[in-house]
């Protein structure tokens, strides 16, 4: 059956959700169709706050995002001319790359189809974590891009905060909440270095639990260790500059019981307004465009080259680099000339 591109993203504007559903398959599925829909929605997208919530495995991720959801929905919006605006449409987009260990996204799933069905409001998506992680990064934005034309105002991305392509798809967000939880061992060394730097809020999960107090004081030491090394940089601050600077608040919440998520969602909505008001939000619109550009011009010059080029220069020279007789990037020096051996 031939899938009209127009009528798919006619139908997405009007806010027909087994559409969408089905355009996010075709996109997963790296489908042209897919991709023709998103060229016609993509002057539609802009208007959506990207949320990326990460964190280590199990520390209730699914659990937090399901009542943040819940939580969004029943914030009304500013008073305009009309009264007050409705509610944001939330959507949430979580990442599957849960470890076949805990077992937590398919419990997560269960709880989120018994507490938000019926809210026509909230639509979720899982995406399978299948294919290079590069490619997961790619679709990511592809479908958070879909999802944004189709009017949802809050944007939720779960992701496993375990690796590379895990980071950059939350660094892709507006917001970044990072999510830590008692007894997982070294409190800040489960949270995967590199991930602390980028948190604009921090939570600590499950407080309902003993040792909560120890990994919120660790977070909180290991925060103001940062903010003296920044803060110790050589090019100063100017004092009005420094006021603006949003500093990551560190929040405790009780994910299976609802407790502190209403702060949460404060605090997201606090951290919008900051960034909104200083530039920020512009230049990570900017930096997170421009790293996405760069990694499709990146796999389409590669496509193109090996497109143009015979396997047998290539495969010459890989036997060359095996064999110690050149060196790795001397051989891509050598591919690019052209220059066989
Ligand atoms: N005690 C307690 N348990 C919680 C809390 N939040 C979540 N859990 C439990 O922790 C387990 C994992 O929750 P998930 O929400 O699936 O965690 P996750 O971070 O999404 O897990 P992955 O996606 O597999 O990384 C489940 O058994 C939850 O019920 C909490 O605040 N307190
Ligand atoms: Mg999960």
């Amino acid at each position: 059956m031939s899938i009209d591109p127009e009528g798919l993203a006619d139908r997405v504007l009007a806010g027909d959700r087994l559409t969408l559903a089905r355009l996010l398959t075709l996109i997963e599925n790296e489908e042209p169709e897919g991709l023709d829909a998103l060229t016609i929605l993509y002057p539609h997208t802009g208007n959506a706050h990207r949320i990326g919530i990460t964190g280590a495995p199990g520390t209730g991720k699914s659990t937090l995002v399901n009542r943040l959801a819940g939580v969004f929905r029943k914030m009304v919006g500013d008073k305009d001319d009309q009264g007050l605006s409705e509610p944001d449409h939330v959507a949430v987009v979580a990442v599957d790359a849960s470890s076949p260990f805990t077992g937590g996204a398919i419990l997560g799933d269960r709880i989120r189809m018994r507490d938000l069905a019926g809210d026509p409001g909230i639509f979720i998506r899982s995406m399978a974590s299948r294919g290079t992680l590069g490619g997961l990064a790619k679709s990511t934005s592809s479908v958070v891009e879909a999802l944004d034309a189709a009017g949802f105002g809050i944007i939720l991305i779960e992701t496993v905060g375990a690796g590379q392509a895990e980071i950059e798809i939350a660094r892709a967000a507006h917001t970044i909440v990072v999510i830590d939880a008692p007894g997982l061992g070294d409190d800040v060394q489960a949270i995967k270095a590199g991930i602390l730097e980028i948190a604009d809020i921090l939570v600590v999960n499950k407080c309902d639990l003993p040792g909560a107090d120890n990994t919120l004081s660790a977070l909180q030491a290991a925060l103001t260790l940062g903010y003296a090394e920044t803060s110790s940089s050589p090019e100063g601050e100017r004092g009005e500059e420094k006021s603006m600077k949003w500093r990551p608040p560190i929040l405790p919440t009780i994910a299976t019981q609802g407790d502190g998520i209403p702060q949460l969602a404060n605090a997201i909505q606090d951290h919008r307004a900051c960034i909104e008001a200083t530039g920020e939000w512009i230049r990570r619109e900017r930096e997170s465009m421009k790293v996405r550009l760069e990694g499709l011009l990146r796999e389409q010059l590669v496509l193109r080259f090996m497109e143009q080029h015979s396997d047998v220069l290539f495969e010459s020279l890989l036997d060359k680099v095996l064999t110690r007789e050149v060196e790795p990037r001397r051989a891509i020096q050598l591919l690019i000339k052209g220059e066989a051996l």
